[in-house]
Formats: C-alpha cells, sequence, structure tokens
C-alpha cells in the first residue's frame, strides 16, 4: 500500500501530480500544515521535520521530493518515467530533480523573502539569476527535464516553474518557461492532482477564511 502524506497547495503538489501519473492505488493522508498550533508532534515520526510530503510504501518511509520523486518512478518502472540505470538521460533526469529541491526552491525563497546582497558562493544553492538563466537555457535547448521525453523530473520543474512564477510571481516570466508548462499541464494526472488539491483546499477553513477576506 502507499501512503502519501501531504497537504493541497503545497510543496507537496509535484509528487502528487507524480502519483496520479503512476496510476496506482494510493492513500492519501491530509496534514495540517497551516493548523493553528502547528503540525502535531506525532508526525514527527514519519517526516522529522514535520514536512509534507512523505510516503509511507508498504511500511518503507520516504521523506524529501527529489528522493520520493526518484524511489517512486523507480518502484513503479511500469509508468516510464525513469530513465534506466545506463541510459545517458537519467543523468539530466537525476540532476534536474535533485536541482528542483537544492537549488530552484532555496533561490526563489530567499528572493521572496528579500534575500539579495549574496555573493554566489555564500550558500550552496549560489545566485537567483544564475538559476533562472540556468533552467531557461535548459528549458530552450530540450522539450523536457530530461531531454526529449516526460519523465518524473518533470513533475517537479513543472509544478515549481507553475507555482513561483503563476501564483508567487517571483520566477520572471520567459517563453522558455511557458512553452515548457504548455506542453505539460494538459497531461490528465496534473489536471487530476489540481481538482484534487481545489477540492481539499476549498473544504479547508484556512483557504475559505482566505477567500472570503479577499472578497471583502
Ligand atoms: N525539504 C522538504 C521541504 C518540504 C516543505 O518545505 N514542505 C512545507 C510545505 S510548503 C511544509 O510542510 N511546511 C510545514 C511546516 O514547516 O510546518 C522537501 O523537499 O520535501
Amino acid at each position: 500500500m502507499l501512503k502519501f502524506y501531504h497537504a493541497p497547495w503545497s510543496r507537496a503538489s509535484g509528487v502528487h501530480w507524480l502519483i496520479e501519473e503512476l496510476d496506482v492505488a494510493y492513500e492519501p493522508v491530509h496534514i495540517d500544515i497551516r493548523a493553528e498550533g502547528g503540525v502535531p508532534e506525532d508526525y514527527r515520526r514519519i517526516q522529522p521535520n514535520k514536512k509534507v510530503p512523505a510516503i509511507d510504501h508498504d511500511g518503507v518511509i520516504v521523506t524529501e521530493r527529489a528522493a520520493i520523486t526518484i524511489y517512486l518512478a523507480d518502484a513503479f518502472p511500469q509508468a516510464g518515467l525513469a530513465p534506466a540505470v545506463g541510459d545517458p538521460a537519467r543523468a539530466a533526469y537525476l540532476t534536474w530533480t535533485v536541482y528542483c529541491d537544492s537549488v530552484f526552491d532555496p533561490c526563489v525563497a530567499m528572493r521572496a523573502q528579500g534575500h539579495t546582497g549574496y555573493g554566489s558562493n555564500s550558500f550552496s544553492f549560489g545566485l537567483f539569476d544564475d538559476m533562472v538563466a540556468n533552467v531557461e537555457r535548459h528549458l530552450s535547448q530540450n522539450a523536457f527535464a530530461a531531454g526529449d521525453r516526460f519523465t518524473a523530473a518533470d513533475t517537479q520543474l513543472a509544478s515549481a516553474i507553475a507555482f513561483t512564477m503563476n501564483v508567487l510571481h517571483v520566477l520572471p516570466e520567459r517563453p522558455a518557461f511557458k512553452d515548457y508548462l504548455s506542453r505539460i499541464v494538459e497531461r490528465p494526472a496534473y489536471l487530476r492532482a489540481q481538482a484534487r488539491e481545489q477540492e481539499e483546499a476549498m473544504a479547508m477553513p484556512f483557504f475559505q477564511n482566505q477567500f472570503a477576506s479577499r472578497q471583502r
């Protein structure tokens, strides 16, 4: 059995999309990361930092988005979402899956919080502008993260680009980013995950209050 610990509209969304791509049975477990008292302490036995996502696959717990992505795509090879060991495309596949969490995410988070005056070697993730240029260059030269076909890496890269460009408005809008998203967002698994998260979010007082206050 596959248990998926998640929260709607969070950093778990790319893994949610991936699980829908796998087309396997799974049990979603909602962790309320927006609860007033914080995430319940007993969730720490699943995720040591009390964050989502996490998975429990037949008793094996995996945390951290990149690790979950690589684990799931390998555990369900019938979905064809991971280049095999020995396939040269696996290099870009692994690089971009990990890059999303180790470079893209912290660069955007720093920028969103106004931290701009640091040097390239001050932090392992380097500069925001270098990250943007790298992603833009790669997607101008490749249809997908790992080359010419959709892989699990795209669930991470595309969901990161979609959220930070279209919702957070921190990633600059670039034709290469928009073209990349347009190649991907009509995928049925993406649309299913989006619809489920929308439904789940709209049932939560946190989001009901947020939308109500915007309408006032
Ligand atoms: N390094 C983690 C980060 C996950 C993460 O930041 N999750 C956020 C969701 S946006 C979270 O669970 N925050 C709740 C909290 O920190 O209490 C990963 O890549 O899986």
